[in-house]
């Protein structure tokens, strides 16, 4: 075997999410206008905000405000599912977390393919949420038949790309070339098609049991369906995508604004609709791409994501139907009951932070006392709190909801199913509250060694 230096795995994922972004302006226009849009609201924010600027520096923060955080696909079969968790590995990212959207009318479950340490998050935290369709939800077992026929027949990789994922296991990485390689093969599974690989009395069929298996079924590959940048200020990106010619979903996804933003809200422009050339040369049109935005606050624990779930279905009682003024209100209103300072959401260990030794800290060397609370009071720790990573089930179906348009039966609900999606996947999910837990633990542990204690 040759001896070529090996590129880092976090290099070749920024290739590739830069890559996958550049696609998909070119595929989807208002995508473009989108990043456009919240480039600008980002930069306004940051004009008004002071304290925001010096936090954003002091973590490392600025150069990336700009870079996808997130895409989304779809795919049909264990052996898809199997092979996109190799490609994603070539990238450094694993797979975190089970998601059942069953449970709000859609035939799938979900990961996300992310990178998990921190220098990794750093240099680039794109993830791709990532679903498997549930053919066996479907009721009909000609139409069952009929899908896993059609899907047998595809094969959503370049020989390239299996190739080369196969070359990077053998290797234990990829060389520079190889990797820009990797790359632009990859990049082939995420591209739109213009033509279908089914008729349309087939799409239709598809569609009428469910407009995501028509999605996911009749295609040659599981189109990128949605990339999401990072905003500073949802609201007001929310607010203005009417005035750029979009048309934005009802309602931002997740907890209300909030003094210590938790986990995540996100909305979205919804899905347009495409030409597509159907077999036997009929035209028609299929609806999948959106752009999404998010903004991310602190990882809950197990007590504070309980808290959330509590508060968020105490809400969607009275929220039902209202516009997104409406709803926020409520939102905001039933949220009174989640504290909402660094101190109480730590001191009642609702959420996770992150430990540093001060400069302070440092200067008095070594220090008898090891409680963080005191230590964080007499100023020798900093906390900081932990970005959550991660997504919301509730708010990932009210995105796949928004863009499949109408009522959705509820006749999936009751379904999760984490060892089928496992097996599938040929590997175990990683949990994301143990992620966050020992990054918490771990910098506790280094902060207090700093202090000159034992462990
Ligand atoms: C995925 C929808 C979920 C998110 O950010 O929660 C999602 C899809 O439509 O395929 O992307
Ligand atoms: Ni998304």
């Amino acid at each position: 075997m040759s001896t070529q230096t090996l590129i880092s795995r976090d290099e070749i994922r920024d290739r590739f999410s830069k890559a996958l972004s550049a696609m998909y302006q070119t595929e989807v226009p208002q995508y473009e206008t989108l990043l456009e849009l919240v480039d600008q609201v980002n930069r306004e924010t940051l004009e008004r905000d002071s304290a925001l600027v010096e936090r954003l520096t002091a973590y490392d923060e600025m150069a990336r405000l700009g870079a996808e955080r997130h895409g989304a696909i779809r795919v049909g079969t264990a052996e898809e599912l199997a092979m996109l968790r190799r490609l994603f590995a070539v990238m450094g990212m694993v797979p975190v977390g089970y998601y059942d959207l069953s449970e709000a009318g859609v035939p799938v479950h979900s990961t996300a393919f992310r990178p998990i340490d921190d220098e990794a998050l750093a240099y680039n935290p794109f993830r791709v949420f990532t679903s498997l369709l549930r053919l066996e939800l479907i009721e009909s077992e000609a139409l069952r038949k009929r899908a896993a026929e059609i899907l047998a027949k595809r094969s959503i990789f370049t020989a390239g790309t299996l190739e080369l994922i196969a070359l990077s296991e053998e290797q234990g990485g990829l060389s520079d070339e190889q990797a820009d390689h990797f790359v632009a093969e990859a990049l082939e599974t995420f591209r739109w098609h213009q033509d279908a690989t089914v008729d349309l009395d087939t799409y239709e069929a598809l569609y009428a049991e469910h407009r995501l298996i028509a999605d996911v079924v009749c295609f040659h590959g599981p189109h990128i369906n949605h990339l999401t940048p990072r905003t500073l200020d949802i609201d007001e990106v929310q607010r203005r995508m009417p005035e750029v010619g979009m048309n934005p979903k009802q309602v931002i996804e997740g907890p209300p604004r909030r003094d210590c933003p938790i986990l995540l809200r996100q909305t979205s422009f919804k899905a347009l609709d495409e030409p597509i050339r159907f077999a036997g040369a009929r035209q028609g049109t299929h609806t999948a791409r959106f752009g999404e935005v998010e903004q991310r606050g602190v990882a809950l624990t197990a007590e504070g994501r309980a808290l959330y779930d509590r508060l968020l279905n105490e809400s969607r009682r009275r929220t039902a139907d209202l516009d997104n003024a409406g709803h926020q209100r409520v939102l905001a209103e039933v949220f009174t009951n989640f504290p909402d300072t660094e101190a109480e959401l730590r001191r009642q260990g609702l959420a996770f932070f992150e430990y540093q030794v001060t400069d302070a800290g440092r200067a008095a060397g070594k220090v008898d006392e090891d409680d963080i609370e005191t230590l964080i009071e007499r100023g020798l720790i900093e906390a900081r709190p932990i970005t959550y990573e991660d997504f919301l089930p509730v708010s990932a179906a009210g995105i796949f909801q928004s863009n499949l348009g109408g009522g959705q039966s509820e006749a999936y609900s009751g379904n999760a199913n984490r060892e089928a999606f496992e097996s599938a996947l040929g590997a175990p999910v990683t949990g994301e509250l143990a992620l966050y837990a020992k990054r918490e633990r771990d910098s506790e542990v280094a902060a207090l060694q700093d202090l000159g204690h034992q462990y």
